[in-house]
């Protein structure tokens, strides 16, 4: 294998999927870039490159620089976000990864990771244990744009061989960075607010189930379908993937294990209605039997890690 480019690195998994790979396969080997420096530490850690994802030349440029062979394309705008500003994330979710799509099909680079959503269901698809094949009308932009991207890497993949692997992520919980304007982004202030505050104002109702998962577990299933034999990943628009599924109430049900005195109040505002669009559980037989995926935190052993390193953290 040759050099792992990984645009957006400066994002909530890009910068964790940066130090996983750099421990991996070495520094030097692992090129992060994003289109504006980020947290200071984090550009100095290693290679870094200032990258737009939807500048093509700039993209190719900095394959060619480093001979690149794997993408990851983790640049994009998430749900809350692209609502606020639909030409500009369809612009971006869609032309980045033509870029990628079309320098893989040049034969410029081998292998390309590109993060799919939970997004892509919506309102009529089935709410629990959502199949891997249903009914899929998104209603939000980027859930279209995540659609239309799955068809596009698979089409790719079919017509011209390109190797495109892909993730449906659930609402992705981490301690050491910020997520960036999803719909599940609470799921990771509620922790902060709990340390912080002792309380925490819901913008979703407490009766919300969403399908979850701990950043240790997406990271490692992030690698473990990139390691895997072309053969075995035989869905190349995006596999489903699951870990757990909780409400706010269930959350914060699990954090006063920890904070008997911590208290939640709840002010559903406009991502309420995409939340209500998504499903409650997510079926995910076809990762579990094609690529061997498992995952291995729920919301106890998740609500443990969490409240241990951000309490650490600070201080
Ligand atoms: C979001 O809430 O937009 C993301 C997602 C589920 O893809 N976390």
């Amino acid at each position: 294998m040759g050099t792992i480019l990984i645009i957006g690195a400066c994002g909530q998994i890009g910068t964790e999927l940066t130090k996983k790979l750099r421990s991996i396969y070495g520094t030097d080997k692992v090129i992060a870039s994003d289109v504006r420096k980020g947290d200071a530490e984090f550009v100095a850690s290693g290679p870094f490159e200032v990258v737009n994802a939807l500048d093509f030349n700039q993209v190719e440029e900095t394959i060619e620089k480093y001979n690149v062979t794997d993408v990851y394309l983790m640049a994009a705008l998430l749900s809350a976000t692209a609502e606020k500003n639909p030409a500009f994330a369809w612009d971006l979710n869609m032309n980045s990864l033509f870029h990628v799509l079309n320098l893989a099909k040049a034969g410029k680079i081998q292998k390309i990771f590109w993060p799919s959503s939970i997004a892509v269901f919506g309102p009529t698809t089935p709410k629990q244990n959502t199949p891997q094949y249903t009914v899929m009308e998104p209603s939000t932009v980027y859930g279209i744009s995540k659609q239309s991207g799955e068809r596009w890497c698979e089409y790719y993949h079919n017509i011209y061989g390109v190797d495109v692997r892909s993730i449906r992520y659930p609402g992705l919980i981490s301690w050491s960075t910020p997520p960036g304007g999803g719909t599940t982004d609470y799921a990771v202030d509620i922790y902060h607010k709990a340390l912080e505050n002792g309380e925490y104002t819901c913008f979703l109702s407490e009766e919300t189930r969403l399908p979850m998962m701990y950043m240790d577990d997406a990271i490692r299933a992030t690698v473990e379908i990139m390691q895997a034999p072309a053969e075995d990943i035989k869905i190349r628009s995006s596999y489903n993937l699951s870990a757990m599924d909780f409400t706010p109430k269930e959350i914060t049900q699990a954090i006063q294990k920890h904070m008997p005195d911590f208290t939640i109040s709840y002010e559903p505002d406009f991502r309420q209605k995409i939340a209500d669009s998504w499903p409650q559980s997510i079926d995910d037989s076809s990762a579990r039997q094609d690529w061997n995926w498992k995952h291995e935190f729920d919301l106890d052993a998740m609500t443990t890690d969490m409240l241990e390193h951000l309490s650490a953290k600070a201080e």
